[in-house]
């Protein structure tokens, strides 16, 4: 058996390399002394006699048929244990026959459990497929794991039948772990929940798991159950267009506009979240030209380029064109511009799919997407916090007006049917706290005083903040249409009344507001949900702003930040609010310090007129600080700029003359300079100073 087993995990990791696609596949075609060859996995309870090889098979000969198992309680069978990566979505499917109580946990490194599958009572007459969705979550670099199929209520002497079954990569996630915050983000534009495109017929509250895990080393508590963008326009006919997620990935796809989205070619480019570290794009800028140097995958596979032969925009991910030959070569020196110590760079658009959520019209969006953070863990603001920058092209032939776009947040503090929310309109700031003074119970609760979490705009002035139930309630419950979603983006109810301030925020006879719950629940002071004593429960806000219009081809950012707080002089639930709003405010000073541009820093190459990169020299190279910048004629409106390699720049100087000296006052390393004439780059290299 011992023997059988090692071939059989050979043939496993053959499959795996005959088709990255799929990474488990169990047939029910071998059985040795009365037993399915593969699945003899340490968490197997039922009895042998109910194993029974079955000819009546969905693919090949045999199927797995499980017989007399009349309990109502489950006994399981477990496969042998195999490995599994972390940061991917699998595809689970397999087909049955048959009737009986049927559920599928997997073990973890033989002691986590997940159900993936929750229980389900089956009557099939015919051989019928399902398929689930899930996401290991699993943060080891690869966990040895078993599939434990769970039986009971087997009553018909026809047993319930089981073949093949198997598990598909369905596409990569990733996360941002480089401070306080594990922070997953999927690839088309999903945050934080790590089973999204859970299919809702199984959605099982206790299964799923959110991933704002924060502080990380708690390994579970997590403060975010899932975040989604929405936006909603008129085009020039007045006809609304809208696209807007919620739980099910149903409305945005990965990938940029683009006439090739059914391809493999493109499923394998861009089904994916790209994560890169400043110190691993340092290492690159310093030894690309090293023989023996390996470029990380991240780097080499950044989706700097799109086909434009299909219409994707020739730029996607922003990159330094360090040798400005104007496509992305990271053999060559180019490299991923991003934010941040760590950062995860997505793409998606609403044009891809229909949208099956709110059956909105679309919109032809793409939106460029960066998560990012920083490691210090000396600032507490930066440290306990993440940002999302998002960079929105209107692709569409469509000039969009009244055009609102909402970052929607559910927000679950640990246990999530427990917490208040409430808005800082002087900070850009939604956040929740919990309702009651413990968390929980449930088995991610936080566990003494909770913390509060914040989500913040840091780019523009919010223009509205609403809280919606997790409900059918006609005036605030979820909505169910285009219409609905759009009022709420505009700060209205379900039915598109104002939003007044106090009590439930529907009383027509109070003052309209933009902002929900914009009390201090701390002071006691103003509308808040402490002092009219609400019931806790689920939490959901929406934070939009609009009107705006976009032409076609236009773009416009919006940058998100989302900040944790526990003070550990709080004694309730609010009592962390002042730390929250203090880091809040450090963390707007902090991105405004930046100057950030709508988008990234576009490093292109222009060419202007017949002047190009090969006017000007710049030598010696490498230099201990003093160089000469040359041009065979005096070039007016010149200029050179140095910058780190992150993109701060660090010197700047007109250029007076055809061959001018400059003095760079800069510890030895590597830099970046760039001429320009006429404010557009026309050269850009690397320069080393050693001194
Ligand atoms: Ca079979
Ligand atoms: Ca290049
Ligand atoms: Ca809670
Ligand atoms: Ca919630």
């Amino acid at each position: 058996m011992k023997k059988n087993f090692v071939l059989y995990l050979f043939a496993m990791l053959f499959v795996n390399f005959a088709s990255s696609q799929i990474l488990y596949q169990s047939d029910f075609e071998v059985w040795q002394n009365n037993s399915p060859l593969g699945w003899d996995g340490l968490n197997t309870s039922i009895e042998q006699s109910s194993v029974t090889q079955s000819s009546d098979a969905i693919s090949g000969t045999y199927s797995l048929k499980i017989q007399d198992q009349f309990s109502t309680s489950f006994k399981y069978l477990s496969s042998s244990p195999f490995y599994m990566m972390p940061d991917k979505t699998y595809e689970f499917s397999f087909w049955t026959k048959g009737k009986g109580t049927f559920l599928i946990n997997i073990y973890f490194n033989q002691s986590a459990t997940m159900t993936i599958f929750p229980r389900e009572v089956f009557d099939n007459n015919d051989w019928t497929e399902y398929k689930i969705d899930f996401t290991s979550f699993i943060l080891e670099d690869s966990a040895s794991i078993e599939i434990s199929l769970g039986f009971s209520n087997i009553l018909s002497a026809n047993g319930l039948l089981i073949d093949n079954i198997s598990i598909k990569e369905k596409g990569n996630f990733n996360y941002l772990d480089i401070n306080n915050i594990l922070a997953a983000i999927f690839p088309s534009g999903s945050l934080f929940n790590s089973k999204a495109n859970l299919n809702s017929v199984y959605s099982d509250f206790e299964s799923s798991a959110p991933l704002f895990i924060v502080p990380k080393s708690s390994g579970q508590a997590s403060t975010i159950f899932q975040g989604n963008i929405w936006v909603g326009a008129k085009d020039g006919n007045d006809n609304l267009h809208l696209a807007a997620e919620t739980f099910y990935e149903n409305e945005f796809s990965f990938g940029p506009v683009s006439t090739n989205c059914n391809s493999t070619e493109y499923l394998e480019k861009y089904n994916k979240v790209w994560k890169v570290s400043k110190a691993e794009i340092q290492n690159h800028i310093e030894n690309y030209y090293i023989g023996g140097y390996v470029i990380p995958q991240n780097i080499l596979e950044w989706p700097a380029n799109g086909d434009t032969l299909y219409g994707e925009s020739q730029r996607i991910a922003p990159y330094c064109d360090v040798n400005s030959n104007g496509y992305y070569d990271p053999q060559n020196g180019d490299y991923p511009a991003i934010r941040g110590d760590q950062a995860l760079f997505f793409v998606f658009n609403d044009q891809n799919q229909d949208h099956l959520s709110t059956n909105g019209e679309k919109l032809g969006l793409e939106f460029r997407a960066m998560a990012y953070a920083y490691e210090n863990p000396q600032d507490e603001a930066l440290y306990n916090n993440i940002f999302i920058s998002y960079e929105v092209v209107n692709k569409s032939q469509n000039t969009y007006t009244d055009t609102y776009l909402g970052m929607f947040t559910d927000f679950d503090l640990g246990y999530g049917q427990d917490d208040y929310i409430g808005y800082d309109s002087t900070l850009n700031l939604a956040y929740a706290y919990n309702g009651r003074d413990l968390d929980g119970p449930y088995f991610s609760a936080y566990s003494g005083v909770p913390p509060v979490q914040g989500k913040m705009l840091l780019s523009q002035n919010a223009s509205k903040f609403i809280y919606f139930k997790n409900s059918s309630d006609p005036v605030l419950g979820h909505p169910s249409n285009p219409n609905e979603f759009y009022n709420y983006l505009q700060g209205k109810t379900r039915t598109g009344n104002p939003i007044t301030y106090g009590e439930n925020g529907t009383n027509q006879s109070n003052p309209p507001t933009n902002y929900m719950y914009s009390g201090f629940p701390e002071l006691g002071t103003g509308w808040n949900e402490v002092t009219l004593d609400n019931e806790p429960g689920d939490r959901r806000g929406l934070i939009s702003y609009g009107p705006f219009s976009l032409t076609p081809n236009e773009k416009i950012c919006f940058d998100f930040a989302y900040p944790f707080a526990k003070d550990s002089n709080a004694t309730t639930p609010e009592g962390s609010l002042p730390l929250l709003r203090q880091r809040a405010a450090a963390i707007q000073t902090f991105y405004n310090a930046q100057n950030i541009d709508c988008g990234y820093n576009d490093v292109s190459i222009k060419d202007i007129g017949s002047i190009n990169q090969n006017n000007f020299m710049l030598y010696p190279n490498p230099s201990n600080g003093k160089f000469i910048v040359s041009s065979f004629e005096f070039i007016p409106n010149s200029k050179i700029e140095v910058y780190s390699i992150l993109g701060a720049k660090l010197f700047e100087k007109e250029i007076k003359s055809n061959s001018q000296t400059f003095e760079l006052n800069l510890n030895s390393g590597l830099y970046i300079y760039r001429i320009k004439v006429n404010k557009s780059v026309v050269k850009q290299d690397k320069i080393i100073i050693y001194k």
